[in-house]
């Protein structure tokens, strides 16, 4: 249970709707985004990319360029020499220049920096920058690549960049004994996060002190830091990392990109500020890509809708390069693996993983990551047996959800599960539906040829990752500050894009030590104020960054109690702390307001009891036992789907999300929002798409499809509360309606289209793929 204290008052903000300190700013315009940021003198960056996705660089004519009016400097792999390699391509022997070398890899790559005084003579030089290239036969398909056909992307180097194998034991005879099984492939498509702001980086020299300064948009303060220090050859405190308001990262700003090497190093050696601000185009090309999977899937099951195993081959193409610092491939598959049971008690597991190069965009972290896929497999497979037993898919999960006397319930994969409301968020989210008068509403609606679904997405999302797999940190850390006249500052290693934290961390911090929210100040993205943290991902803020915030909190309380209870003459434990207030239970009027007592602290400090530091300010780092916090939930998605011409409307959508203790309802609600109409874009409108050359033909928003406002339904939302067994009893929600939502969509498209016996097995689902399974069953 989480951490209530005998005499602690009910919390006036943890668990309210409280609205977010930080709107006023970011929803008047008044907020500083990284294209915000003017320093003195500043040049700006662009960048020459390849526009073949596999060639070799003959030549590069940079005469036209030089001459352009405006150009300061121009860099190529000979005048950068820096790199990027993440553990993977390490592993395998390659490195990710910052510049294309001899060799291009996929469209989009940096071949060439031009500096110049603005970003149209930058622009204008790029144009007349000529490259010869040698074209080369380009690897875009995974199963040939894993072949190392038509050739390797990289020649030392096989395609195969990781591969792994896991079986739970007696699997094959579990598999083989059982009376029914399927077969079915799953497929998810290129996609990427989309942030409204772009990314980039600014950098300058402080004249003075020779010091670095990066201005970023990123979810990783001093992950950043780290990850550019290595990079440049230059040590942490020579480098200040400065994050300002980040409008949305999504995962595709936990990375750090080739250009961003390009920007810094261009900094240090020529001591320019300079910047550089990723365009549309750029970003559709070269922010990671993700979601680029085929999962082969064999179940076996009862016929009661049982499951009793299932054996699947997981391939991911992870582009060019194991994108830095963590790749996108092999998060997907092995997390995808971990979690396929979902929230079903199947006993029997048997993956194989195989990721390899291609001569595209390297895949890397959205929303989700691996979430998303195996919600998909999962969800997809539990319908397939539905159909195949003619039983309603609502029975075979009822079958299949781990019972609540189960939990702590360790899956097939070796994954503690926390206790949750598995079949609790199932049937409250049936009973918000009306489920079995919808069914029955379906039936007439068909018999008129209006083809309506109803589609389950009953989902674990893995939280709160305290395991320090690939280098991630897996504390998080705060400091709170009393200030000299009581206000207080909090600090964080946090590094929000939207979600609120200077609200939810403010709140705790505000009940435990009885101050007003307005009073608390919450900071965080400036490597030189914020302790060492992780930063944002994984849902990992609000259980992680939350615990270090009450551990702060108390350990803050601890001592203006001590203090105060020094002062009053009274035992420490009567000492309260309420409206800005330290005073003796029972007696309100004996009492220290915590202004006077940050006055003793320091300036007063001859008043402080013996052995009592001078000054307010303490520091705390939250670690959870559990290496996974899994939060879960159910969604359901109403669609019709237009037999005529294929398309598909959301009629109702209705989302049941049990992430723990909620610190405040309005935001997590707003994330869920925010997450079904990514999840809803993943399903039937998002995709990268590429011809047979290597080219990306989706290079704006026109061509890559954006929910809007039309497309996304309102929802309806309730909340149970499980608490996890960590600090707070928080467990994280920040990816979860992304999980669970493209499962919910494409299970309502197959029970739409079950009298054309079509079951989504690819996303995006597009009117093409519908209509011609509609024609295929009509010609049979
Ligand atoms: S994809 Mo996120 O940064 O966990």
């Amino acid at each position: 249970m989480y951490h209530l204290q005998k005499n602690a008052l009910k919390p006036k903000y943890t668990g309210a709707r409280v609205t977010r300190k930080e709107d006023a700013r970011l929803l008047t315009g008044a907020s500083r985004y990284l294209d915000d940021i003017e320093i003195p003198g500043m040049y700006e960056i662009a960048f020459v990319r390849s526009q073949r996705s596999a060639a070799r660089i003959r030549a590069i004519h940079l005469d036209a360029a030089q001459a352009t009016p405006g150009v300061k400097r121009i860099l190529t792999a000979k005048e950068c020499p820096c790199f990027f390699g993440s553990a993977e391509d390490v592993a395998n022997g390659v490195e990710q220049p910052a510049l294309a070398r001899d060799v291009v890899r996929y469209v989009g790559e940096p071949i060439v920096a031009i500096i110049a005084e603005t970003r149209y003579a930058a622009e204008d030089a790029v144009e007349r920058v000529q490259i010869d290239y040698e074209p080369l036969q380009p690897v875009l398909a995974m199963r040939e690549s894993l072949l190392d056909q038509p050739r390797r992307v990289h020649e030392k180097t096989p395609n195969r960049m990781f591969h792994s194998e896991y079986q739970t034991s007696g699997f094959e005879d579990a598999f083989q004994a059982a009376p029914h099984h399927l077969v079915e492939v799953f497929q998810t498509h290129r996609q990427t996060g989309v942030p409204l702001e772009t990314r980039g980086l600014a950098a300058t020299i402080d004249p003075g002190s020779g010091r670095l300064t990066i201005y970023a948009t990123h979810q990783s303060p001093h992950g950043l830091r780290g990850d550019m220090a290595v990079a440049l050859g230059i040590e942490e405190n020579e480098l200040r990392v400065i994050v300002p308001e980040v409008g949305g990262a999504f995962g595709i700003k936990a990375h750090a990109y080739p250009e961003y090497l390009v920007v810094a190093y261009a900094a240090l050696k020529y001591k320019l500020p300079v910047k550089w601000i990723s365009d549309r185009t750029e970003c559709l090309l070269t922010d990671v890509h993700a979601r680029d999977d085929i999962h082969e899937v064999e179940v076996a099951f009862e016929g009661n809708g049982r499951i009793l195993a299932i054996r699947d081959h997981l391939r991911a193409d992870a582009g060019a390069y194991s994108a830095f610092p963590f790749c996108g491939a092999i998060g997907e598959t092995v997390l995808a693996s971990r979690v396929l049971t979902g929230p079903y008690t199947i006993p029997h597991l048997a993956t194989t993983i195989d990721c390899t190069y291609s001569n595209k965009t390297p895949l890397g972290a959205y929303r989700g990551v691996w979430g998303p896929i195996a919600s998909f497999v999962q969800e997809g497979i539990v319908d397939r047996v539905a159909r195949a037993l003619h039983l309603d898919p609502v029975e075979v999960r009822r079958v299949n959800m781990i019972p609540d006397e189960l939990f702590p319930y360790t899956n097939a994969a070796g994954q503690a599960y926390d206790r949750g409301s598995y079949r609790a968020s199932l049937e409250k989210a049936l009973e918000m539906l009306n489920y079995d008068e919808l069914r029955a509403q379906q039936k007439t609606l068909r018999d008129h040829g209006k083809y309506i679904g109803i589609g389950i997405s009953a989902f674990v999302e893995p939280t709160a990752m305290a395991q320090s797999e690939a280098g991630s940190v897996p504390y998080e850390s705060a400091t709170i500050r009393i200030e000299p006249n009581g206000s207080v500052t909090a600090a964080f290693g946090l590094g929000p894009s939207g979600q609120g934290h200077e609200t939810t961390m403010a709140q705790l911090i505000a009940d435990e030590l009885g101050v007003d929210l307005k009073d608390i100040v919450v900071l965080h993205g400036d490597t030189d104020s914020a302790p060492f943290g992780g930063g944002t991902g994984g849902s990992r803020s609000g259980p992680i960054g939350g615990g270090a915030a009450l551990k702060a909190g108390r350990a803050m309380k601890e001592k203006l109690q001590t203090l105060a209870s020094h002062l009053l003459e009274a035992a420490k434990e009567d000492v309260q702390l309420e409206d800005g207030k330290a005073f003796v239970a029972g007696v309100p009027t004996r009492n220290f307001s915590i202004r006077e007592l940050a006055q003793v602290a320091y300036t007063d400090v001859l008043r402080l009891p013996e052995d009592f530091p001078v000054g307010l300010e303490v520091v705390a780092r939250y670690q959870p036992k559990r290496p996974v916090t899994f939060s879960n939930g159910t969604h359901i998605a109403v669609v019709e789907v237009d037999a005529q011409t294929g398309m598909i409307e959301v009629l109702d959508y209705v989302v049941v999300n049990d992430c723990g203790r909620l610190i405040n309802p309005l935001i997590v609600e707003g994330q869920i929002q925010g997450g079904v109409a990514q999840g809803l874009g993943s399903a039937y409108l998002e995709e990268l798409r590429y011809d047979d050359q290597g080219q990306v033909t989706t290079t704006t928003l026109a061509d890559y499809l954006l929910p809007v406002a039309t497309e996304v339904p309102r929802m309806r939302i309730a909340h149970l509360e499980t608490p996890s067994s960590g600090e707070g009893g928080f467990k994280g929600m920040g990816e979860g309606s992304l999980i669970a939502s493209p499962a919910a969509f494409a299970n309502a498209v197959s029970d739409a289209l079950e009298p054309f016996a079509f079951m989504v097995s690819a996303l995006p689902v597009t009117p093409d793929q519908i209509l011609a399974a509609i024609d295929r069953s009509r010609d049979s």
